[in-house]
């Protein structure tokens, strides 16, 4: 049985992690059987999850399960778009995974509000007089990746335009079809899900969410696609 190391169901979402989310919807649109776990980030290959262990064959990265999908079992994910869709559906995903990814995760992580609402969770188990050291440490981290990254050096303001402009772009490319790219959902559907609905975590306030709030198509994308293949609850139960 494949197994898919996660993080598990937190702030609202099926897991924590927007790539997670989108490996775990690659294994459903792949109709592959999978079980959950998410006592592996110590044993993490690259130190992030997602990874999978496919009957001893470990592949970490979300884009390199997806490859390992299509190269084990002949599956592919963009059946049914023409060659062009093909490259953009790949080029809209990485900009979800390079734009709006780093925007969460600064909502996040450098928000005080946002923080003590949800990452501070993950430092429960570290006993009091050392969870704000360890707290801040973590923080600063995250906060040296984003000013490497680049999005740290943004004004509040910059911001705002730029995320205006991608979800703009976002709702544009979906117009009114179901999914990014037609009648059916493709690969890049996964990572659409798991990005957008990570925004839209009720449990923070982001400009990223309110931006996406602007565009009712959507926010009624990931209303469908929660209910289609996560369930009602929404909390990575199997639909
Ligand atoms: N390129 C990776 C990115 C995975 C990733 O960034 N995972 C984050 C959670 S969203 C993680 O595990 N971070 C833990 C850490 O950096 O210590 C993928 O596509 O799977």
């Amino acid at each position: 049985m494949l197994t898919l190391y996660t993080f598990g169901p937190a702030f609202g979402l099926p897991d924590a992690s927007p790539f997670v989310v989108k490996a775990e919807m690659l294994l459903k649109l792949a109709g592959l059987p999978y079980q959950t776990n998410r006592g592996g980030f110590r044993r993490a290959p690259k130190g992030k999850l997602p990874y999978i262990d496919d009957n001893g064959e470990i592949v970490a990265d979300s884009t390199l399960i997806r490859l390992h999908i299509e190269r084990k079992y002949g599956f592919d994910f963009d059946a049914g778009l023409t060659p062009e869709q093909r490259g953009a559906a790949w080029m809209f995903e990485k900009a979800l995974e390079d734009h709006f990814y780093w925007h969460v995760v600064q909502a996040r992580w450098c928000d005080d509000e946002n923080f003590a609402k949800g990452p501070a969770s993950f430092f429960k188990a570290i006993p009091w007089p050392v969870r704000p050291l360890a707290q801040a440490f973590i923080r600063r981290k995250v906060r040296n990746t984003l000013h490497g990254q680049g999005t740290g050096r943004y004004t509040q303001q910059e911001q705002a335009q730029l995320l205006k402009r991608g979800t703009q772009a976002a709702a544009q490319l979906l117009g009114d079809k179901p999914y990014f790219f037609g009648p059916a959902p493709c690969g890049a559907d996964a990572t659409a899900f798991g990005f957008i609905a990570s925004a839209m975590s009720p449990d923070f306030r982001m400009t990223l969410r309110d931006e996406i709030e602007n565009h009712p198509n959507l926010s009624a994308y990931v209303v469908r696609m929660r209910h289609e293949f996560f369930g009602d609850a929404g909390d990575g139960s199997r639909a």
